[in-house]
């Protein structure tokens, strides 16, 4: 530990446990690293425990802070996204000088942070967005980092922030994303998925207990065995892990004794939010949300207790078949809704004309961060085969993978439908799936419809133009455009 006079490389405030944690792992990469927490119990509690790994500079006020800062200085922020980082946006601004820079690393919504850069530029500030994955043991041990913001400020910062970050194969999963807000979007739409991972998973799980019996035990086995496939990443290695751990009150695998309420924190609901005022289908990122809210919905839970089943089916005779039929259903799935992942983000980049590169990304998530997982090593194979695709379901590898695996699909969720057992992910992204496939929609009923109540007027399959059919009249046809 030194005092706050020394020049320090950068500086972190926010040390909860992802502002700590990256302080940690900027000291440990040699980096001096000035701190500074609202309460300064979190400093000391941080320099108490890990202040002999590397170059701390312990400071108590904001002025401190960023007089032991070099020029330019750098800040990363830390704290509670919302209106705690507006707060200490202003702090710093306060008493930084034009050509430094801040990032905020923590999980913005995109729109604040497009405000908070346009603010900062005019006063002559750099303002990055930073979107950092991995969680606490990611913050430590090398993170994905998302950083948007002006293509100079990555100059700087580029190195830096590479360093500390994940690497796979030799390449750093930290790129810059594109300007301004670009790089909490992808960080939202990244979590977006990550929620749509975790309700997949959890519908497999439901299937293998419910309809073929399996005990948490037996589960953890089936997911360790696909963590060795295609199916390979973080979530399924953790989930095998969780469903092992036995609670050392009851004996009883801990799963079975946590209360089936999921909760979420927002960034799920954002992605969903965004997806609609883009119009991308983003369904299995958007099932991911209702069924955690749905599950949150205790009271109407206890209520509908007792409702009809309705008639049920005998539950699958041949375990193994059935597994592996759940096994290439979650892949299937899992590809769509990466593929509506990155349908939102080509979106969102059309929108805000941030020209974001897919590829790029996919190249980032694959360490380091929650969604990682060696699948995303084809998604990148994808996007360098052709940049412009469509869908990512169209790149050859993820349409043979699809056409291996619908039949199963197809089993899954008719099985899940006659037992009673619900897999709305898994549902939607069959859905999908056949509605994107699909020659004629009911879509042109729903156009008619439209123009009957409401004279909105349709387009033809056989000529340009847009048209009108007289319906309280005598329902002739007119061209309108
Ligand atoms: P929290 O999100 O729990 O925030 C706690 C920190 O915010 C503390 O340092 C606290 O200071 C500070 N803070 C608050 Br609350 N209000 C403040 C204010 N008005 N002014 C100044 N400081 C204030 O910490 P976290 O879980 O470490 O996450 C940090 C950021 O990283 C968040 O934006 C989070 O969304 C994001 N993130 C978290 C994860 C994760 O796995 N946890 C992953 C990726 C990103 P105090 O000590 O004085 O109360």
């Amino acid at each position: 530990m030194t005092s706050f006079s020394v020049t320090a490389q950068i500086g972190v405030t926010g040390l909860a446990v992802m502002g700590s944690n990256i302080a940690r792992n900027l000291a440990r990469h040699g980096y001096t690293v000035a701190l500074h927490n609202r309460s300064v119990a979190k400093t000391d509690a941080l320099l108490g425990a890990h202040g002999n790994e590397g170059a701390f500079v312990r400071t108590e006020t904001i002025e401190e802070f960023v007089g032991a800062l070099e020029k330019p200085r750098r800040v990363l922020i830390m704290v509670k996204a919302g209106e705690a980082t507006d707060a200490v946006i202003e702090d710093l601004a306060a008493v930084m000088e034009p050509g430094d820079i801040i990032i905020d690393g923590g999980n913005a919504l995109y729109t604040d942070t497009i405000r908070r850069e346009a603010a900062m530029t005019a006063r002559g500030l750099n303002f990055v967005g930073a979107g950092i994955s991995g969680g606490e043991e990611g913050a430590l041990n090398g993170p994905s980092i998302m950083p948007g913001g002006p293509k100079e400020s990555y100059e700087s910062l580029g190195p830096l922030l590479e360093s500390i970050s994940a690497k796979v194969d030799g390449v750093a999963c930290c790129t810059h994303i594109g300007p301004d807000g670009s790089g909490h979007f992808v960080k939202m739409v990244h979590n977006g998925i990550e929620y749509a991972d975790m309700q997949l998973i959890g519908e497999a799980y439901h299937l293998l207990r419910d309809a073929l019996g399996f005990d948490a035990g037996r589960i953890a086995e089936v997911f360790t065995d696909w963590n060795s496939g295609e199916l390979e990443s973080y979530l399924v290695e953790i989930t095998a892990e969780v469903l092992q751990q036995i609670d050392t009150t009851t004996g009883k695998p801990l799963v079975d004794v946590i209360v089936d309420a999921a909760e979420q924190k927002g960034t799920g609901r954002w992605t969903v939010k965004s997806a609609l005022d883009l119009g991308v289908p983003v369904t299995g990122i958007a099932e991911a949300v209702f069924a955690r809210a749905l599950s949150g919905s205790r009271a109407q839970r206890r209520a509908a207790d007792g409702l009809a089943s309705g008639m049920l089916a005998e539950n699958p005779t041949d375990a193994a078949q059935f597994t592996e039929d759940v096994r290439k259903a979650l892949y299937a799935s899992k590809i769509v809704a990466y593929a509506q992942g990155f349908d939102q983000i080509a979106a969102g980049s059309t929108e805000y004309g941030w020209g974001l590169y897919p590829g790029d990304l996919a190249t980032i998530w694959r360490g380091g961060c929650i969604i990682r997982a060696s699948f995303l090593d084809r998604i990148k194979e994808a996007y360098e085969g052709n940049p412009d695709l469509p869908s990512l379901i169209l790149a050859p590898y993820f349409r043979e993978a699809i056409a291996e695996a619908v039949d199963s699909w197809r089993r899954v969720v008719s099985t899940a439908v006659r037992l009673g057992i619900p897999v709305p992910a898994f549902a939607s992204s069959l859905s999908y799936y056949d509605a994107l496939r699909a020659e004629r929609l009911p879509a042109a009923l729903t156009q008619a419809q439209r123009d009957f109540f409401g004279a909105h007027t349709y387009e033809r399959t056989d000529r340009p133009g847009k048209f009108h059919t007289l319906w309280s009249g005598d329902r002739s046809e007119l061209r309108t455009e």
